[in-house]
């Protein structure tokens, strides 16, 4: 098919800031809609996002300049190609961009187009957008559903002044997505009834899991352990829990500030604390632990903790092979999250998705922070066989809309 007509617009995410939306147009009819997601704690490995920083207008963050660089620069560019070479007009993007991380028309532009694309050729293809996904990136692989990595307790910069820890994340040990989905709400609502009853807060962060006002970070797991339990989950054999530390935040001067324990460790002592939480709540995904070039303290972490259990690199990779092969070589983890923002592209999204397959690490496929309706990251989940989706709690929409497109996907929709 012939690329017809696209054209940016600039709409709001979950945090009301402003995000591209794209919409690309085939010459038979078809219609490919896709927006791009925001995070809030950022690699500095990221591609560019680009923001307008205007302080008229949205404080600075609108993206008129990425939707200009859509209408202006890289429609004029695709328009009339064959829209069948989805990898070949995302190199074209990346050549038009020619800078290393995408400064120049912004990773939000250029992947907003790389996902419409798809999106489109779904629509004219009557296929499902995973089977697009899958066909042209992964046909080596067979599509699997991912478990689920549910967001509960929200801190760090997603709830900006209870916890340094910023995500207390359950994973539910089910096979299908509707079983998990079931597990993760059972165990969410347990949590909502259980803070009720202590009398403390059931307000949300950025991700809709509870904020509330405990003593400290551990006790969020105690929180989560023993209002699953109340409904008859038990730890290990139901679910499994994780971190998110998102610890470049709290990262201050080559040391680690845990402002609500009221202390300030090193990268050493930090191994012996998390080890600890290994030990005491089993807990078994530990992402962005440490800061993100504190590559010392990652691959010591990953010499004593159980290799079973998941060290993920986030912020440490941002879905960026390059610095995946640093962290292969320095034995710095054994699990990537993959979030097509960080990149910039689909195409090369699919690259770090190969690339951590061929170390033998887990796949997380992530949403951002600051998300919208786009459900696009649960059909590459599934599309690419990923170990995990990653996601806010089993509540608010713009979480839930990947979700439910789980369940259309495993009810074959
Ligand atoms: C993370 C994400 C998503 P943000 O750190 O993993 O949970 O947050 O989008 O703010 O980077
Ligand atoms: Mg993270």
């Amino acid at each position: 098919m012939k690329i017809t007509h696209i054209q940016a617009i600039e709409v709001l995410d979950s945090r009301g800031n402003p995000t591209v939306r794209t919409f690309v147009t085939l010459d038979d009819g078809s219609v490919g809609v896709s927006s791009v997601p925001s995070g809030a704690s950022t690699g500095s490995h990221e591609a560019t996002e680009l923001r307008d920083q205007d302080p008229k207008r949205y404080q600075g963050l609108g993206v008129l300049n990425a939707v200009n660089n859509v209408n202006k620069i890289i429609a004029p560019k695709l328009v009339n190609s064959q829209s069948d070479k989805l990898d070949e007009l995302d190199k074209l993007m990346i050549d038009l961009d020619g800078t290393p991380n995408k400064s120049k028309l912004g990773a939000n532009a250029i992947l907003s187009v790389s996902q419409a694309l798809i999106k489109a050729k779904a629509v004219s293809e009557r296929r499902p957008i995973w089977q697009i996904i899958h066909d042209f990136y992964f046909k080596d692989i067979s599509p699997a559903y991912p478990k689920l990595m549910s967001n509960v307790i929200n801190g760090g910069k997603h709830a900006d002044w209870n916890f340094d820890i910023q995500e207390f994340i359950v994973i539910p040990l089910r096979q299908l997505p509707s079983e998990s989905l079931k597990v993760a709400s059972e165990i969410y609502h347990a949590i909502q009834k259980n803070l009720k009853s202590k009398k403390l807060s059931i307000l949300v962060g950025d991700e809709g899991g509870f904020s509330p006002a405990l003593n400290s970070n551990e006790e969020a797991f105690r929180i989560i352990i023993e209002s699953a339990e109340s409904i008859g989950y038990k730890n290990r054999k139901d679910y499994q829990l994780g971190i998110d530390g998102a610890a470049s935040e709290f990262y201050k001067d080559g040391e680690y500030v845990f402002k609500k324990d009221n202390k300030i460790i090193s990268g050493e002592e930090l191994v012996d604390y998390y080890l600890s939480f290994e030990n005491k709540y089993q807990v078994y995904s530990f992402e962005d632990i440490f800061a993100e070039d504190d590559w010392i303290n990652w691959s010591l972490f990953k010499k004593r903790f159980n290799n079973n259990d998941l060290l993920v690199g986030d912020d440490l990779f941002c879905t960026n092979t390059g610095r995946m092969m640093m962290g292969h070589e320095k034995q710095a983890a054994n699990a990537t999250i993959i979030k097509p923002n960080q990149i910039g592209s689909i195409y090369e999204t699919a690259e770090a998705i190969k690339l951590a397959k061929k170390y033998g690490w887990a796949v997380a496929v992530s949403h951002r922070s600051g998300e919208t309706e786009d459900s696009f990251v649960a059909d590459l989940a599934y599309a690419s066989a990923a170990d995990f989706l990653k996601d806010g709690a089993p509540a608010r929409s713009d979480r839930v809309a990947k979700y439910n497109r789980l369940i259309e996907i495993e009810n074959k929709l």
